[in-house]
């Protein structure tokens, strides 16, 4: 062995334990974040719900792997090429070519590679469409610039959600960026089923750590849920490039108690029993009689009908709040 190939060799030998000393050491380098990505990580970040559990599995045990392999196996195969078969060492170089079992090798086996890797993608695939029966339902709309988020089972009616300014983000002490002045809030635990649209153009509604990303399309609901294993705040951003302010249009979802969820669906003059179809969004019947009562409220949200604030509306109200532009329960109590 020359000079030159020990070197080589020594330094392939120093390149392999350094590749795999980064590889099994990387989950200790930072402490990563819960909800939020962490500055200097690698991983993805830390699941928080079912699927991405799973996905971490696919990515961690299958992918991640199979790609080292691959690479391993074709950085072994070019170190031995150029020490075996360079013009020193090789000076009369063989005149064939072509091999019919090698060529037969090289093409059968990632195909095989793709198809093992194609019945896991499959199984994570089928998991997210595979949704368990929803305790709850937020309808998320991606407008240019900001988030509209609506629960039709609380009666709570589309409210917005922007991004925090930097000095208020600042002064809490939350991510710039990945904060929103209005969350979603949901109670831990529970199934919650996400449908997502948009009002102009096709943006993202992508959450990290519960594994979501979910196109959001004008004229068109898509679905997808979560699972939320922790109480916590969790932060995503719209992931679909959707014009000028796509980077200013983050995703916050607060994971709270079920006690502190029921308190934030009345503080949002929502109810914690479902509306009956007629009467949502505006909510109950009592729900509209306290927002007619506050006649002085904008009618933000869809107004009750007629039929409805007829029968609801306080006698005390009536006069103060026509019946047609009653404001329904919602924006009163904000
Ligand atoms: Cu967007």
């Amino acid at each position: 062995m020359g000079l030159g190939t020990r070197a080589l060799s020594k330094m392939g030998g120093v390149l392999a334990s350094a590749s795999l000393a980064v590889f099994f050491a990387t989950p200790t380098w930072a402490q990563d974040l819960m909800g939020q990505p962490t500055p200097g990580g690698i991983a993805l970040q830390p699941a928080a719900s079912p699927l991405k559990h799973e996905a971490h599995i696919f990515h961690d045990a299958i992918l991640l792997p199979i790609i080292t392999a691959i690479c391993v196996l074709v950085l072994g195969l070019l170190i031995w090429i150029v020490i075996r078969y360079n013009a020193k060492a090789n000076p009369v170089p063989a005149k064939w070519s072509h091999n019919t079992l090698i060529e037969i090798i090289w093409t059968v086996v990632p195909v095989m590679i793709l198809v093992g890797i194609s019945l896991f993608s499959f199984r994570l695939l089928f998991a997210y469409h595979d949704m368990p029966t929803p305790d709850l339902t937020v309808k998320a709309t991606g407008n240019q610039w900001n988030w509209a988020y609506e629960y039709p089972d609380q009666g709570i009616a589309e409210y917005i959600s922007n991004m925090l300014p930097e000095d208020e983000a600042r002064a809490q002490n939350v991510p710039f960026r990945l904060a929103a002045d209005e969350p979603i809030v949901v109670p831990v635990g529970k199934t919650v089923r996400v449908l997502v649209t948009a009002s102009d153009v096709i943006h993202a509604f992508a959450l990290p750590a519960f594994g979501l990303k979910t196109d959001a399309v004008p004229g068109r609901v898509n679905e997808t849920w979560f699972r939320a294993e922790r109480t916590g705040v969790f932060y995503g951003q719209c992931s679909e490039l959707c014009g000028v302010d796509h980077a200013f249009m983050p995703i916050q979802i607060n994971v709270v108690t079920e006690a502190e969820f029921a308190a934030w669906v009345a503080s949002k003059g929502g109810s914690m029993t479902p509306a009956s179809p007629e009467a949502a969004p505006g909510g109950t019947a009592a729900q509209v009689a306290v927002g007619a009562a506050d006649a002085a409220a904008p009618a933000a949200a869809p107004a009750a009908t007629a039929e409805t604030a007829t029968a609801a509306t306080a006698p005390t109200a009536a006069p103060t709040a026509p019946a047609a532009t009653a404001p329904a329960a919602a924006p009163a109590a904000q």
